[in-house]
């Protein structure tokens, strides 16, 4: 946690070898500790008189050892950001953080944030931010498609919530929060689990969506013991696919153990893919035990295997199972159709990424809490929290 006194150095770059480091010093000291280490190598030239946005060329100075050549650009007026791009080897990096730290700068660990000195609202910035974290193609033109649209939508809501004495202001506002959910599931993205009893077909499926033969498949039952991960894109929204240790009718201690990680895994899931083998009715007779380990996520069915036949005894074993997607994970007869169910489910198949949309949860969380504020406070906080 930092606090407004604090002044943070922040590696906006990855770690690692690089060409180019670039550091952003934020607070009230900002402007002070950088000066104190930078030599400008322009005799007239000087941080504190710069103008913003201005690059500065110079040596970084500690201890009176210069430690690397470094540009400097001071971002606000006020002298509260400054940005430092030195060499981007790992040791210069941590040299100049040290020299900062050392004269009371606090060394932040929080995720990349963007150039924040080329956004001018507030939205602006939580997009350039939300772009350094963006998982996919769609995530981005998401960003920054809102870039513009939502200021504009929310300045439009702000003026008929003012000049129309008729319309309800959660009205006006609604429409900016249709899409919030699914923008956070676009951005942060989902969890997907692949659950069921062994031997179903889960790992074979789970390469099959992914792409490439990540987890080892065999006739074998109990073959995967620890979950493995991947990330997948479903029309464009980042997706975590889990496949787990299958579920066993007479498990050994280490399958067990298997079994307790599967579990945890659909605890934490968005969403479990329940696979079955549609070709071996005996295994339905514990789709109802299932039902109770799967924990509390929602759970879609996959009748795995339709290349052997039978799935229709499965389905007249369990009427539950009517609605299951029926594929062969093997042959990836029915996966076209099981991803468009996922793409639906995620909210990714209607999803317009030009529809202003309030993306940001603790401002879709304010917005709903005043839905039924007073009009007055309504517009003020608008103002106060959007731009
Ligand atoms: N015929 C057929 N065999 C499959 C299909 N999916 C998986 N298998 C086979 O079933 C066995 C178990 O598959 P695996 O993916 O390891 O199952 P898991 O234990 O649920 O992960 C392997 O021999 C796979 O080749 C399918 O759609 N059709
Ligand atoms: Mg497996």
């Amino acid at each position: 946690m930092s606090n407004a006194s604090e002044t943070l150095v922040h590696v906006l770059t990855p770690a690692g070898r690089g060409a180019i480091a670039l550091l952003r010093l934020s607070g009230p000291r900002a402007l002070e500790l950088a000066g104190a280490c930078f030599r400008p190598r322009r005799a007239s030239a000087s941080l504190r008189h710069a103008a913003t946005g201005r690059l500065l060329y110079g040596d970084w100075v500690d201890d009176g050892e210069v430690v690397d050549d470094v540009l400097v650009c001071r971002v606000d007026e006020a002298g509260f950001e400054v940005e430092v791009s030195c060499h981007g080897g790992p040791v210069v990096v941590r040299r100049v953080v040290a020299s900062l730290t050392r004269r009371g700068a606090v060394a932040s660990a929080g995720g990349g944030t963007s150039l924040a000195w080329s956004a001018s609202t507030r939205i602006e910035r939580l997009a350039l931010d939300g772009l350094c974290a963006a998982k996919t193609e769609r995530a981005v033109r998401f960003l920054l498609a809102q870039r513009s649209v939502l200021p504009r939508a929310l300045d439009d809501a702000l003026r008929r919530i003012r000049e129309d004495d008729d319309i309800d202001a959660s009205e006006a506002i609604r429409p900016l929060l249709a899409q919030t959910d699914a923008a956070r599931r676009l951005l942060k993205g989902q969890s997907v689990v692949l659950a069921g009893p062994a031997n179903a077909g889960k790992s074979t499926l789970f390469n099959a969506l992914v792409g490439r033969e990540a987890a080892l498949t065999s006739p074998h039952p109990g073959t995967t013991l620890d979950w493995i991960e991947a990330e997948i894109e479903i029309a464009g929204f980042p997706v975590t696919l889990v496949d787990t240790a299958g579920f066993f009718d007479a498990p050994t201690a280490l399958d067990a153990e298997g079994v307790r990680r599967a579990e945890e895994s659909m605890l934490a899931a968005d969403l479990v893919l329940l696979v079955i083998d549609g070709a071996d009715p005996q295994r339905l007779a514990r789709l109802d035990d299932l039902s109770i380990r799967l924990g509390g996520a929602p759970v879609e069915g996959v009748l795995n295997k339709c290349d052997l036949g039978n799935a229709d005894h499965a389905v007249d074993a369990d009427a539950r199972l009517s609605r299951a997607a029926r594929i062969s994970a093997t042959t990836g007869v029915g996966l076209d159709r099981l991803i468009a169910s996922l793409s639906r489910r995620l909210g990714a198949a209607e999803f317009d990424e030009t529809a202003p949309t309030v993306f940001d949860s603790t401002l879709a969380e304010r917005l709903r809490e005043l839905e039924a504020a007073p009009v007055q406070t309504l517009l003020d906080e608008l103002r106060q929290r959007f731009f």
